[in-house]
């Protein structure tokens, strides 16, 4: 009796493992979940909502009609301010970061609040056709204390 209840257990923890591998497979080709607010009428921001995608990001994007405080609540100073912010693993990314800057900001997980390329830079990811290379401008990263440091100038 104890044999055959072992072997059912053994069984239905086969079913299980199987299970969750097979629902692991689709997150080991995702970077990472990320949450995008944005203004509905931002055209940009779906753009680069689109980038985001295209290198990998499941993007959860939510329409919201006080951006401002969306961004105080995030601590985004306003000088740090663009149109979009969105939320990864914990930090902050503001206005048109490049996926690639998002990649090294959760690879080396640097104690700051986040990214932030202010304003809308021209030549950059949402602003320019989807695979130019972003130039121009810089990505900062900034801290709770107000510290705004050169993260990748392009
Ligand atoms: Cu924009």
């Amino acid at each position: 009796m104890k044999n055959k209840a072992s072997i059912f257990f053994l069984a239905i923890a086969g079913i299980f493992l199987l299970a969750s591998s097979q629902a692991g497979a689709e997150p080991t080709q995702t970077v990472a979940e990320i949450t995008v607010y944005k203004d509905k009428s931002c055209g940009c921001c779906g753009g680069w909502i689109d980038h985001l995608r295209a290198e990998g990001f499941r993007v959860i994007a939510k329409d919201h009609t006080n951006m401002p405080e969306i961004k105080a609540n995030f601590g985004v100073s306003r000088n740090l301010q663009s149109c979009h912010t969105a939320v990864v693993n914990g930090y902050v990314v503001e206005g048109h970061v490049p996926a690639a800057d998002i990649k090294r900001l959760l690879r080396e997980k640097p104690d700051v609040l986040g990214l932030s390329s202010p304003g809308m830079p021209q030549k950059s990811p949402g602003m320019q056709p989807e695979g130019l290379p972003p130039k121009d401008y810089d990505v900062l990263s900034f801290d709770h204390k107000g510290k705004v440091e050169l993260f990748q100038r392009y």
